[in-house]
């Protein structure tokens, strides 16, 4: 059974009250505060809905994450069961120091549908639809797979732009890219917007790859899933960490997921600005009111739509 479509604007109101949450502290230097209201705010509307939700994304691991924790169940228990992915404030470096591309995301599935990603980093390769199935591998060279999307594309290594995290754990794939002279989009945070640029037509992102945050990476696929985007991922994860994952019921800790078995059946995804970014503007002061700017997409009902809605002051 789909989402019942009533959910959307439900799913909406809660990342737009996260991202005004956070818009308060916007150029503040106070991440952690930032955080907090966004948290704060999501958690206080998903309670509202009539719905049987559990947090499979989140803030964290219940011993961790007061808030919004792994397993947390949230709604009026009256509804549909749905699996709920969050990350109330993506980008705090951004809010804190008033920088382009800081959203409110939200994603849900129906019960038991979404990738119970434990926090740990993940490895991800991300393209765009109307490519061959499993075109890319992690386990390819960067040659490699650049010379695959080059030849599916019919577009030269040099014309195709490939977004990556600047960190120094990328440094080895950075510097085969440029050898390629591929055209690189370095972004210092953000790899859920970076991973879905490739299926945006206003972007010019043909690839997403590297190391980012696993919760970030189940965010990333559902917004891809209903865009018919392709990623493929594997945790990346320490011996403690190991040990988690198989605690949580991740048996093969070395597994290469794909999009189909990240995210199953319907699915529903909402982005709220509160910077203004490469998916949406972000919070607008308007004297009598705030505008929250959303993406909004529902699998099943084939919606890809900007919303503008009013907050009160
Ligand atoms: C990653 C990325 C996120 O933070 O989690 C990153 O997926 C943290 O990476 O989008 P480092 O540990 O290397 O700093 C974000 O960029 C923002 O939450």
């Amino acid at each position: 059974m789909p989402i019942k479509p009533e959910y959307l604007k439900l799913f909406i109101r809660a990342t737009e009250e996260a991202a005004y949450g956070a818009f308060k502290f916007i150029g503040k230097g106070d991440k952690i505060a930032a955080d907090q209201a966004a948290v704060d705010n999501m958690r206080r509307e998903l309670n509202k809905i009539d719905m049987d939700g559990k947090i499979v994304i989140g803030e964290g691991e219940m011993d961790e994450a007061p808030m919004l924790f792994i397993g947390e169940r949230v709604g009026t228990k009256k509804g549909q069961k749905l699996d709920i992915a969050v990350d109330p404030l993506e980008g705090t470096n951004f809010v804190a120091n008033n920088k382009p591309n800081s959203f409110s995301v939200l994603a849900a599935a129906q019960e038991n549908n979404l990738f119970f990603a434990p926090d740990t980093y993940m490895e991800k390769i991300v393209v765009g639809k109307n490519l061959p199935n499993n075109l890319l591998d992690l386990d390819n060279t960067v040659e490699k797979n650049i010379s695959l999307l080059s030849s599916a594309k019919k577009i030269n290594p040099n014309k195709l732009t490939v977004c990556i995290l600047e960190r120094p754990r990328h440094e080895k794939i950075i510097s085969s890219l440029k050898k390629m002279n591929v055209q690189l989009k370095l972004i210092s945070d953000g790899d859920v917007s970076g991973a879905i640029q490739v299926v945006d037509n206003n972007s010019p992102v043909d690839m997403y790859m590297g190391i980012g945050g696993g919760p970030e990476g189940v965010l990333a696929a559902a917004a891809l899933s209903c865009h018919g985007g392709q990623m493929q991922t594997r945790l990346v994860m320490d011996s403690k960490e190991t040990e988690r994952a198989k605690k949580m019921g991740i048996q093969d800790v070395n597994k290469k997921y794909n999009i189909e078995e990240m995210i199953k059946g319907d699915v529903m995804f909402c982005a709220t600005g509160i910077t203004s970014g490469d998916l949406t503007e972000g919070i607008k002061d308007s004297n009598d009111f705030y505008e929250a700017t959303t993406l909004a997409l529902h699998k099943s009902e084939n919606i890809n739509s900007i919303f503008k809605n009013k907050i009160k002051k």
